[in-house]
C-alpha cells in the first residue's frame, strides 16, 4: 500500500522537482502568454514536464498551479483540476509510489496594513484554490515562495480548514537571511511549527551555494524535516536568453552538502532541470539520513523574530491592561487606538521584550476590541505579543489576527478552561500561562500548585501540546495578606525548574497594599529569578525593577562581558542627569529611557517625527494639525515629516527596522502631508503654466512627487501629475500631446535613475524644447547633469523657483 507522504519523509530523503515555470519557458511560452493556460492550451506538453521530473527519479511533483487564485484567473478551479489531474495520470503511470504536490503560491497582493487585502479575504482567497482541487488527486499541499509571515499563515489556515492533507511550507530569504517582511528562520519555524505543518523549509531568491548557510541556521530553530529547493543561481540574460550560473553538477555537489547540513526534502527552484534534481538524487540518496532533532525549545514570535523562553529571564510588558489604570480604562471605552499604541512603543523603548494585551472591560466588546488592538500593535511593533484573555472568542479572534506564535495568558486547572484554550492552541499554536488555579481553587501550599502545573501538562499532551508550549504561573499572592505567598511561588519555582518547566510570574503583585510597592517587587524579582523564573509579566518604566533585572543578568552570566549592564548604567545617568529620577509609592518611576512618561509628548518639537517614525498614522494627522497652528506648512514638510522619513530610511538601510515598518512610517507621513496640504494657500491654477509631473518607471516612491505637486498647485501652476512608476514613453507622449514646455521627474533609487536618464533621451530626441527638471533623494548636481536634465531641485521649494523662471522667460518670449 502507498505510504503516506509524511510516512516516507520520516524514513528517507525524500525528492521534490526542479523549476516548471523556466522549464515552461524553455518549451516555448510566448512573452506575456499565462503558463498556467498551459494545463488547458498544452496539456501534454505540461505532462510531459511533470513526466521528466517523475523520470529523473522525483518522488513529488508540484502541480503548474503556482499563480493560479480567483483573483487572476476566472476559471481558476478549472485550471487547478486540470493541471493537478495531468500530474495525477502521470504520476500514476510509474510502478513505484509517486506523490503530486497542489502547489500554492503567493497572492500577489500585500496584507493589511502593508497593502489593502485584509487578512480574511486572504485566507478565502487561498480556500477557494485548496477546495478547487479537490478529488482531483493531489497527496500533498506545498505552499512555496512565500516572502511574507502573514500571507504564510492565512495560506497555512486556508489549507488546514479546507483539506486533511499534509501541509509543506517554503519560504524565501534573501541574502541577508530575512524574508521581504523581515521574518528569519527561527520566526518562521515558531510559527510553522506552532500551526503544525508537517514540514518546513526555503526555496527560490538564492542560489545553493547561499542556501547552505541557511540550512545550517533553519537547523538550530526547527524539529519539522526540513525542504530545501534553491534556484539553479542567479538569472543573467546573454543574448536575449535567460541563463542560469549553476548548471546541474554544481548545482548537485551543492545539494550534498545541504544534505549533510540537514535537508530531509530536497528539490529545485527557478532554472532548475530534470538533470539537476537526477544528479542531486543520485549524489545524495546514500547518504546518511536523519530528521531533526526534536528541540525543548519555549519559543514565541512575531513576524520579525522569535524570543525563546528559557535561562535568560524575559521581561513582558504588563502596561496594556486596564486593572487599576484610568487612563487606558477610558481610552478603552473611546476606541483611543492611539493611546494603547502608545503605551506599547512607551514599554518596548524602555526595554520590553514581549507585549502583554489584556484589554477586557465589563462594558465593551472585548473580541472586537483585542482583535482591533493585536492588529494595530502588530503593525507599530515587533515586539511578540502575549494575548491575555478570558474570553474564548477574544481569545479566537486575536489568535487568528495575531502574526506570529503568541503567548497566551491563560489556562488554570479547571477542566472548562483547558477544554476551551487547548484546542485553540493546537490549531493556531502558541505557548500557554498556565495558572496554578484547579477546581478548586489555589491551592496555599507548593505542592499543591504543583500538582495542578503537571495535571495541565498531562491534559494538554493529549491535544498533542508539548511540555515546552506550557509556562507554568505558580501565582504571586500579596503578602500582606498572607505573608508566606512570596516563600510559596518561590518553592513551586525551584520545583518547576527542576523538571525542566519553565515559569512565568505577573510580580508585582506581590506588593499590594504595602508602600514603596518597588522596594518589595524589586527584591521579589530577584529571589524568582534567582529560583529560576523564565519570564516575568512586570512594569518596564520600574526604574528598580529594571536595575534588578540588569544587575541579576551580569550577576547569572545572561550578559556576555556585562555589556548590557553598562549600557544600560550609561543611559540610567545620562538621562538622570536631566531628569531627577523618582520612585513613587504606586511603583511607577520615570525610566532611564524615558518610559513613565509620554514619549511624544503633543507640542515638543520631535512628537511629529516620532509619530512618523514609529508609524502611527492618525496620530501624526493629529499632530500635524496642532503644530499646523504655530508651525509654517513648510516649516513641517522640512523640519518633521522629512526628517522622519530620513530616519526610518536610515534605520531600515541598517537592517535594523524592515519593510513593514518603513511602508507603515510612509502612510503616517503621507497622512501629515495631508493635514500640511490643506493649509497650503489655495491658488487658481493656470493652465498656461502647465507642470507635468512623474516618478520614474520602477520607482514607488512617490511622497516628495506629490509634494512638490502641491507646492506648485499652491503657486498656481496647473500640474499634470502622471503618477508613479510611469514608462518614459508615456511622459514623452504625454507632453508632446499636451503642448506642455516643462517635466519634472523623481526618482528616488539608484536603479531607477536611468529610466530618469531614458526618459530625458526620449523627450530630447523629440522636441528639445521641452526642459526637464529633476529630484529625488539620490540625485546629486552632478547626476543631474550627467544624464542631461536641465534643473536639479534639491527641494520642492526650488522646484517652484524653476518653473516660476521658466515661465517668465517663456511668457517674455525669450
Ligand atoms: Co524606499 N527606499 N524602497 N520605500 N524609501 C529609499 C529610497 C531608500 C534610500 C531607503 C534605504 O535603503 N535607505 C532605498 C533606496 C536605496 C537606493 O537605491 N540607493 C529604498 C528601497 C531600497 C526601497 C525598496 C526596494 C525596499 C524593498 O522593497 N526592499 C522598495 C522599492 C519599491 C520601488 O520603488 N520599486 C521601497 C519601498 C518603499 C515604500 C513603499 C515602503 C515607501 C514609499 C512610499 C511612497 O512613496 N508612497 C518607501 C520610503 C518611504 C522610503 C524612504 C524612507 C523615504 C522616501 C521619502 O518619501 N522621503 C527612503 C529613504 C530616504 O529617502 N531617506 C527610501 C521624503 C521625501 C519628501 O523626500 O522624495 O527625496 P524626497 O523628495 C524631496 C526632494 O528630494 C525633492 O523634493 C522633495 C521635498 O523636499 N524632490 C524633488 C523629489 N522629487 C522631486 C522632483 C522634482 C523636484 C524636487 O522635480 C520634479
Amino acid at each position: 500500500m502507498k505510504k503516506k507522504i509524511t510516512e516516507l519523509i520520516r524514513e528517507r530523503r525524500v525528492y521534490f522537482d526542479g523549476g516548471t515555470g523556466s522549464m515552461i519557458q524553455s518549451m516555448g511560452l510566448e512573452p506575456g502568454e499565462e503558463p498556467a493556460l498551459w494545463n488547458r492550451t498544452h496539456p501534454d506538453r505540461i505532462a510531459s514536464i511533470y513526466r521528466q521530473y517523475y523520470e529523473a527519479g522525483c518522488d513529488v511533483v508540484s502541480t503548474n498551479t503556482f499563480g493560479i487564485n480567483r483573483t487572476k484567473f476566472e476559471d481558476y478551479d478549472e485550471l487547478i483540476q486540470d493541471a493537478v489531474r495531468i500530474c495525477r495520470e502521470e504520476a500514476d503511470k510509474f510502478e513505484e509510489d509517486k506523490y503530486v504536490a497542489l502547489d500554492v503560491g503567493p497572492l500577489g497582493q500585500l496584507l493589511e496594513p502593508l497593502g489593502k487585502l485584509p487578512f480574511e479575504e486572504a485566507v478565502e482567497i487561498y480556500a477557494d484554490t485548496i477546495r478547487a482541487a479537490k478529488g482531483a488527486g493531489a497527496d500533498v499541499i506545498i505552499i512555496e515562495t512565500m516572502n511574507d509571515a502573514h500571507e504564510t499563515k492565512a495560506a497555512v489556515l486556508a489549507a488546514k480548514e479546507n483539506s486533511d492533507l499534509p501541509i509543506i511550507v517554503s519560504n524565501v530569504f534573501d541574502s541577508t537571511g530575512r524574508m521581504m517582511t523581515g521574518g528569519t528562520p527561527g520566526a518562521m519555524a515558531a510559527l510553522l511549527e506552532g500551526i503544525r505543518v508537517d514540514a518546513v523549509g526555503m526555496n527560490c531568491s538564492l542560489g545553493p551555494d547561499h542556501m547552505v548557510k541557511m540550512v545550517e541556521e533553519y537547523v538550530n530553530y526547527t524539529s519539522l524535516p526540513l525542504i530545501v529547493m534553491p534556484n539553479a543561481g542567479l538569472p543573467k540574460v546573454v543574448d536575449g536568453e535567460t541563463v542560469y550560473s549553476f548548471g546541474p553538477e554544481i548545482f548537485s555537489d551543492y545539494m550534498v552538502e545541504i544534505a549533510r547540513k540537514g535537508g530531509c526534502i530536497l528539490g529545485g527552484c527557478c532554472g532548475t532541470t530534470p538533470e539537476h534534481i537526477r544528479q542531486t538524487i543520485e549524489k545524495t540518496k546514500d547518504l546518511p539520513y536523519r530528521l531533526p532533532e526534536k528541540k525543548d525549545l519555549t519559543v514565541v514570535s512575531s513576524y520579525t523574530h522569535h524570543l525563546e523562553i528559557g535561562e535568560d529571564p524575559v521581561l513582558i510588558g504588563e502596561r496594556i491592561n486596564p486593572t487599576g489604570k484610568k487612563k487606558l480604562k477610558e481610552a478603552l471605552r473611546s476606541g483611543d487606538m492611539d493611546y494603547i499604541l502608545n503605551e506599547g512603543l512607551k514599554q518596548e523603548e524602555t526595554g520590553a521584550q514581549a507585549l502583554d494585551v489584556n484589554v477586557g472591560l465589563p462594558e465593551i466588546d472585548e473580541p472586537a476590541m483585542i482583535y482591533e488592538a493585536v492588529k494595530a500593535l502588530q503593525a507599530v511593533t515587533d515586539l511578540p505579543l502575549q494575548i491575555d484573555t478570558s474570553d474564548p472568542v477574544a481569545l479566537e479572534k486575536a489568535m487568528r489576527i495575531y502574526n506570529g506564535k503568541p503567548m497566551v495568558n491563560s489556562v488554570n486547572g479547571k477542566q472548562a478552561v483547558m477544554d476551551q484554550v487547548f484546542p485553540l492552541v493546537k490549531k493556531y499554536g502558541g505557548a500557554v500561562v498556565a495558572l496554578t488555579i484547579g477546581e478548586e481553587g489555589i491551592p496555599e501550599d507548593a505542592a499543591g500548585r504543583l500538582q495542578i502545573a503537571l495535571h495541565i501538562i498531562e491534559e494538554a499532551k493529549k491535544y498533542g501540546i508539548d511540555q515546552k508550549d506550557i509556562i507554568v504561573d505558580p501565582l504571586a499572592m500579596a503578602i500582606s495578606s498572607a505573608q508566606d505567598s512570596a516563600r510559596v511561588a518561590l518553592e513551586v519555582i525551584r520545583e518547576l525548574k527542576k523538571r525542566g518547566i519553565r515559569t512565568i510570574m505577573g510580580v508585582s503583585n506581590i506588593s499590594f497594599g504595602l508602600p514603596k510597592r518597588d522596594l518589595i517587587n524589586s527584591a521579589f524579582f530577584v529571589g524568582a529569578m534567582s529560583a529560576g523564573l523564565s519570564c516575568a509579566i512586570m512594569n518596564p518604566f520600574s526604574v528598580p525593577m529594571m536595575d534588578a533585572w540588569h544587575a541579576f543578568r551580569a550577576l547569572n552570566c545572561n550578559d556576555a562581558n556585562c555589556l548590557d549592564y553598562i549600557k544600560y548604567t550609561e543611559e540610567r545617568v545620562e538621562t538622570a542627569a536631566s531628569a531627577s529620577l523618582s520612585v513613587s509609592s504606586s511603583g511607577t518611576a520615570t525610566s532611564p529611557r524615558g518610559g513613565g512618561k509620554d514619549v511624544f509628548p503633543t507640542g515638543e518639537t520631535s512628537a511629529l517625527k516620532q509619530a512618523i517614525v514609529s508609524g502611527m498614522t492618525d496620530r501624526a494627522a493629529r499632530l500635524t494639525k496642532e503644530l499646523l497652528q504655530t508651525e509654517e506648512p513648510l516649516n513641517i514638510i522640512n523640519g518633521h515629516i522629512v526628517p522622519a522619513l530620513d530616519e526610518i530610511g536610515k534605520a531600515f538601510e541598517s537592517g535594523k527596522v524592515y519593510l513593514p515598518q518603513l511602508l507603515m512610517s510612509a502612510d503616517a507621513a503621507s497622512g501629515a502631508f495631508e493635514k500640511v496640504k490643506e493649509k497650503l494657500p489655495a491658488s487658481d491654477s493656470d493652465r498656461g503654466r502647465m507642470v507635468i509631473l512623474a516618478t520614474v518607471r520602477g520607482d514607488v516612491h512617490d511622497i516628495g512627487k506629490n509634494i512638490v505637486k502641491v507646492l506648485l498647485q499652491s503657486y498656481g501652476f496647473y500640474v499634470l501629475d502622471l503618477g508613479k512608476d510611469v514608462a518614459p514613453e508615456v511622459i514623452r507622449d504625454t507632453a508632446l500631446e499636451t503642448g506642455c514646455k516643462l517635466v519634472g521627474l523623481s526618482a528616488l533609487m539608484t536603479t531607477t535613475v536611468p529610466a530618469m536618464e531614458e526618459t530625458i533621451r526620449l523627450i530630447r530626441e523629440t522636441d528639445p524644447s521641452i526642459k526637464v527638471m529633476v529630484g529625488g533623494a539620490v540625485l546629486t548636481q552632478e547626476y543631474a547633469d550627467k544624464i542631461g536634465a536641465d534643473r536639479y531641485s534639491p527641494d520642492a521649494m526650488d522646484a517652484v523657483r524653476y518653473a516660476e523662471e521658466f515661465y517668465k522667460k517663456l511668457e517674455a518670449g525669450s
